[in-house]
């Protein structure tokens, strides 16, 4: 009754092997995407061979710790609920992420909730990675792409009702967190109806030198879904509320105090005289507070800062995928609009307010052609996707406490001009050598743009906000800046084999007109301009301003395993990037260094043990620009096993950290929380020894 995406049979043995560490390879459905399936239902037959997904250990409950698992992924640590996802490179809103194949803007001017702040692992089935580019018809975005299809109960069989559910439960020691989230719901072959829940929470997390201040979280989701179908096709509605409570985000000068967060979702999909019409509406809004004095040492009442912020979302996608050519074409249209507000306040003072980001609005309106099939034995992907954006911004405003420096930057803003459109056009090519003995040979060639976001094109006001960045600077944004353009290229190759698999790919991603932060002007350090001057009065006498440069990803990664005889199995991921820039002798910033990691398992029938070693590089190619300080290489040992207790039984448990290693990710950002033990300033530390449990319950 639960939907699980459909697999090829497992290559490793006729078990459902659960690929540790590398669970993409055994689930991608073909070369072009990865899935990793985290609650999908494990089918034990010999015929029909599925993955144990909830083999993967429990880092947490943000899916990103999941996400940075699989080949060319890492997790840009910004708070325990604050996980970007960074893909070959790229990550914020550079990517194109969905929840639910929905896509929304983001509440927070600094990411403090980037898209899969909204997929709780408890509630999340699957993860559908793009692999290299995501095809045109799912929207603009720079590379890659990724979709977070939560749980959700299916159309049953027959005409009469029946019950399903599927609960999971999960608790980590290192922060003491519990988190419980699942689906409970009726369907027969015409209707399917579930409710939706989950509620985490977790105290601060430990490390071998003591406590990480501001690294406790809270958040609930509840909801419900609905869907029927009959000869006119299928319709669904999907609606959910997430309430984020006090949740900590060490690397940023102010912690979450809430998000509340509303989703709808109406969908169709029919079929009319030959041709396949796929249509959704969908809305967002979500709101959110943050401020510095809750989960870290209060500043003096006139540094106290509470920050309100807003962004809805509004958009309908429609599709129609025509037989044409031996394949299928899609032709579609989408419009979305978004409008974000962002008002700084002193609780203290009531007028103090500065309207940081007053109504910017971002929309968009596109439309794509993309083809799919087999012609002269290559199978083939080719889209062609246009979109019209509109930008616009409201006037900024002051209140009447704020001092006249910003007062003066406001109403400059105010009376400059504060809309403008842009056409952007984006081309994606895939080929793949259909599969012989096991080799599947595949490229990528794309051109892929992507707009300035409404902090870096209407950031009036110098202010830490800068898409969580997390890097300590000042910035503020241009109102000319030019769409960033990327030139793409891969070229791998998938080999499967009954005992063993293998899948590298290179890439190397040209972009011009990269959005990155540079020197305000051209006299650093000498503050003769008002945007210096706020800004040193903020603690950062060098603001970086949001400029159009040139720069250079490229990069490596693999996966493999092989099974031995017997019941031994090993698996390994490599992941490798190098960022540059182009116009200058510069590394990009915040770039994932060298990872290796590889798992040794024991598997039985219905139980597993997996030890597993990570291991990441030094770090010194590092972003003069962005001020970014060089990291030392580290080694984390994990044990985890799974067992199966029956089909409506599985449990996971382990030991995360085994050898309680004391170490600092590259991409976890620096403490700017002043309790605790982490250091102010430093790395932030990665959780220490603890073990942790998951329970699923399905049926
Ligand atoms: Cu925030």
């Amino acid at each position: 009754m639960f939907e699980d995406i459909p697999m090829k049979p497992c290559l490793l043995s006729g078990l459902a092997l659960a690929a540790l560490l590398t669970p993409a390879e055994v689930l991608a459905q073909d070369s072009r995407t990865d899935v990793i399936i985290i609650t999908g239902a494990p089918d034990m037959t010999q015929t029909d061979a599925r993955i144990a997904p909830e083999t993967l250990p429990v880092e947490g409950v943000d899916v990103t710790a999941i996400i940075a698992r699989t080949p060319g992924a890492a997790r840009i640590a910004n708070g325990a609920l604050s996980g970007q996802m960074q893909y070959r490179g790229l990550f914020g809103e550079r990517l194109n992420l969905r929840v639910n194949g929905q896509k929304f803007a983001s509440g927070g001017p600094n990411l403090m909730d980037p898209v899969f702040h909204y997929a709780p692992s408890v509630l999340t089935r699957a993860i559908r990675i793009d692999r290299g580019v995501s095809p045109v018809s799912e929207g603009p975005g720079l590379g890659g792409g990724a979709d977070a299809q939560l749980k959700r109960v299916n159309y049953g069989t027959g005409e009469a009702f029946g019950l399903a559910h599927d609960v999971t439960l999960q608790a980590r020691s290192i922060d003491d967190s519990v988190a419980l989230g699942g689906v409970v719901g009726v369907s027969n072959e015409d209707w399917r109806f579930h409710v939706i829940g989950a509620s985490e929470e977790g105290s601060d997390t430990e490390f071998p030198g003591g406590v990480i201040a501001g690294s406790a979280f809270e958040r609930d989701v509840y909801g419900f879904a609905i869907g029927h179908r009959n000869d006119l096709g299928e319709i669904s509605l999907d609606v959910r509320r997430q309430n984020t409570g006090p949740s900590g985000n060490p690397p940023f000068p102010m912690d979450i105090r809430f998000f509340d967060g509303d989703f709808v979702s109406l969908g169709y999909e029919g079929e009319w005289g030959g041709i396949g019409v796929r249509s959704a509406l969908f809305a967002s809004d979500i709101a959110h507070g943050m401020n510095n004095f809750s989960l870290r040492p209060a500043p003096m009442d006139m540094q106290q800062r509470e920050t309100f912020a807003d962004a809805s979302t509004r958009g309908a996608t429609f599709a129609a995928v025509v037989p044409s050519f031996g394949g299928e074409l899609t032709l579609g249209l989408d419009v979305v609009g978004n409008t974000h507000n962002v008002t700084i306040t002193n609780p203290n003072h009531a007028g103090f307010m500065l309207r940081a980001i007053p109504d910017a609005a971002m929309d968009r309106a596109g439309g794509f052609a993309q083809w799919g099939g087999r012609a002269r034995g290559f199978d083939i992907e080719a889209g062609l996707r246009l979109d019209r954006h509109g930008f616009e911004a409201g006037p900024a405003a002051t209140g009447p406490a704020v001092p006249a420096g910003p007062a003066m930057l406001a109403a400059s803003f105010s009376a400059g001009q504060r809309a403008g459109e842009e056409i952007t056009t984006d081309l994606a090519l895939r080929i793949a050598r259909p599969a012989a003995n096991g080799l599947v040979w595949r490229g990528v060639l794309a051109r892929k743009q992507a707009m300035p976001s409404y902090l870096q094109r209407f950031g009036w006001l110098p202010t830490n906000a800068s898409g969580g960045l997390a890097d300590g600077n000042i910035y503020v944004g241009d109102f000319n800046l030019k769409p960033e353009t990327a030139l793409i290229a891969e070229i791998g190759f998938d080999y499967r084999a009954n005992k063993a698999y293998l899948r590298p790919t290179l890439f190397i991603r040209e972009i011009d007109d990269f959005i990155q932060g540079i020197a305000f002007d051209s006299t650093p350090g000498v503050i003769n301009s008002p945007v210096e001057m706020i800004a040193a009065m903020n603690g950062d006498a060098t603001p970086l301003r949001f400029a159009n440069v040139d720069a250079r990803l490229t990069g490596f990664d693999v996966d493999a395993g092989y099974d031995f005889a017997g019941p031994w199995r090993v698996d390994a991921v490599i992941s490798h990037v190098e960022g540059e820039r182009r116009d200058i002798d510069d590394a990009l910033y915040r770039m994932a260094p060298l990872r290796i990691a590889a798992g040794l398992t024991f598997e039985q029938l219905h139980w597993s043990a997996t030890l597993e070693a990570v291991s990441i590089s030094a770090q010194d190619r590092v972003s003069v620009t962005n001020s970014e300080v060089a990291s030392e290489a580290y080694m984390v040992v994990n044990l985890f096993g799974r067992w199966q207790i029956n089909e409506r039984i599985e449990m996971m448990f382990g030991i995360e950290n085994v050898a309680d290693t004391e170490y600092r990710d590259h991409l976890s950002g620096y403490n700017r929380n002043g309790a605790g033990d982490a250091g102010l300033g430093e790395r932030l530390p990665g959780a220490g020894r603890g073990a942790f449990a998951r329970i699923r319950l399905k049926g």
